[in-house]
């Protein structure tokens, strides 16, 4: 492998592990500003800027930040004038994007986007803000957020090893998918080019029809107009993501098959059992836009629903694992109730992505515009998308899970989500519902449920404890992975 130069800021860290981590390291532009990761400090022969912080300097540089939270958009800008180490740490955009929100801005959802959070809380246009050389200031807590949104994605997309791969099939029958794939990832790339969207749906054209309509992206309410400002033009290690599931209101969008319709739900995924629940049911559709180095974290769908993925533009890189799986990097509490991972998608993958490769259960794939992907219930998966793009998504009970979702509601019912407030007993009405129209598919599924249950207790005796598969050598669950029955003990 070439020696990455010396003077590249990320030199210290740089070891010898072949290409693929040189071309991980060696797409990061210098910081703007200057800042070097902390090791380079003893490469240097300049004054250390830490050295004029004064009082500052008893605390470490993550406590800094923490204190820096506090203070308001005055305190920030004139404590950065102080000196070269406080001028950086002022900088810092995640300080000034908590400000944004915290502002009178945070609650407008049409405004000009400036670039930066810094730029649009202070109205700056970029030619407007200063730059000081901060080539002496040393700092892993300044410098990671600026790596983080400058890895490069296709180090760790590319090369997926073929026995990882998810299975690329053109189109399923609904027999196909409840007899063999119903427990399975999968890609159909010949499955949604029918749907009016797929031809229509664009960043762009969707600007030019929906620009005024106001869609939720994580914390805010924003216009399209403004969102698509911020997503052409931003450096946030986690973009901010619209995921709007009153889209269809929002947009006057008729969803099934029929005359004028925008799309409908894939056949071969069969009949959804959360229908019965009609407006009752939580939360299941969405509309998903973002850009490049947006996306989800390691989390399992909710209320254990499988779910579909159709890109209409873009392309999404996809990493899964069996619902038993000890994820590398994700921390599950006791009673499973913590199901999402701490860690962006760049610290995930910088820190964890290698090792989780490696994993036999690992299944990765990209899903590409035109196609579709499969989610099935209980698999953890992280997203990321690898250009700008839109996608639609839906989460269903399909019969083979009618088990794992019952016991969820009954078991987990802390951890329920999407329901309206005023059901207070999704398990009682699902089953009531399933009784009055669906009562065999009921008595098979508390069946399977006692047995399972029953077989439970046996192996683990009934202190409740949860063992996770460990998929490594050593210790093995007893019960079988991946694509048999039984990889779902509820
Ligand atoms: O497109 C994505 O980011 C994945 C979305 C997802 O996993 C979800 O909606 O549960
Ligand atoms: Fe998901």
């Amino acid at each position: 492998m070439a020696a990455v130069p010396l003077s590249h800021p990320l030199s210290h860290i740089v070891i010898d592990h072949g290409d693929d981590d040189l071309d991980k390291v060696s797409s990061i532009p210098p910081h703007p500003l200057g800042i070097k990761p902390l090791g380079n400090k003893y490469f240097s022969n300049s004054d250390d800027a830490r050295a004029s912080i004064g009082t500052f300097q008893v605390l470490p540089d993550e406590v800094l930040m923490q204190l820096l939270e506090f203070m308001d958009e005055r305190a920030l800008r004139l404590l950065g004038y102080t000196c070269r180490f406080l001028f950086a740490c002022a900088r810092s955009d995640d300080l000034w994007k908590t400000i944004f929100l915290e502002s009178e801005l945070g609650q407008i959802s049409s405004f000009k986007w400036r670039g930066s959070w810094r730029a649009t809380v202070l109205g700056l246009s970029p030619e407007h803000s200063v730059r000081i050389d901060c080539g002496n200031v040393f700092s892993d807590v300044l410098h990671r957020p600026f790596v983080c949104s400058h890895i490069s994605l296709q180090a760790y997309t590319k090369s997926i090893p073929a026995a990882n791969q998810i299975k690329r099939l053109q189109d399923l029958s609904y027999d196909e998918f409840a007899g063999h794939w119903s427990r399975k990832p999968f890609i159909l790339t010949k499955c949604i080019q029918p749907w009016p969207v797929t031809s229509r749906w664009s960043i762009d054209s969707l600007l030019a029809q929906y620009a005024d309509v106001v869609f939720r992206a994580e914390a805010v309410d924003w216009s399209f107009a403004t969102y698509c400002q911020y997503m052409r033009d931003n450096q946030d290690e986690s973009p901010l993501y619209l995921f709007d599931r009153k889209f269809a209101e929002k947009m006057s969008l008729e969803i099934g098959k029929g005359e004028g319709t925008a799309y409908w739900k894939p056949d071969c995924f069969g009949p959804d059992l959360f229908e019965l629940l009609g407006a009752e049911r939580p939360a299941h559709r969405w509309l998903i836009i973002g850009p490049e180095r947006s996306g989800s974290t390691f989390h399992k769908d909710p209320n254990a629903t499988s779910a579909w993925n159709a890109v209409i533009q873009g392309a999404k890189y996809w990493i899964m694992f069996p619902p038993q799986t000890a994820v590398p990097g994700v921390f599950v509490s006791k009673d499973s109730s913590e199901v999402t991972s701490p860690l962006s998608i760049a610290e995930w993958l910088l820190e964890f992505h290698a090792e989780a490769r490696k994993l036999p259960e690992c299944r990765e794939g990209i899903c590409h515009a035109g196609e579709i992907l499969h989610v099935p219930s209980g698999w953890w998966h992280l997203v990321v998308n690898l250009e700008d793009g839109i996608a639609l998504t839906q989460n269903f009970v399909p019969e083979s899970h009618l088990g794992s979702v019952l016991s969820f509601l009954k078991d987990k019912a802390d951890q329920v989500s999407g329901f309206k407030k005023d059901i207070t007993d999704p398990y009682s009405l699902f089953v009531e519902r399933l009784r009055q129209q669906r009562p065999e598919l009921l008595e098979d599924a508390l069946k399977q449920l006692k047995e399972r249950k029953r077989r439970w207790d046996t192996v683990v005796g009934d202190d409740g404890g949860q063992p996770q598969k460990k998929s490594t050598a050593g210790f093995s669950f007893g019960f079988a992975f991946g694509d048999e029955d039984d990889q779902e003990i509820p």
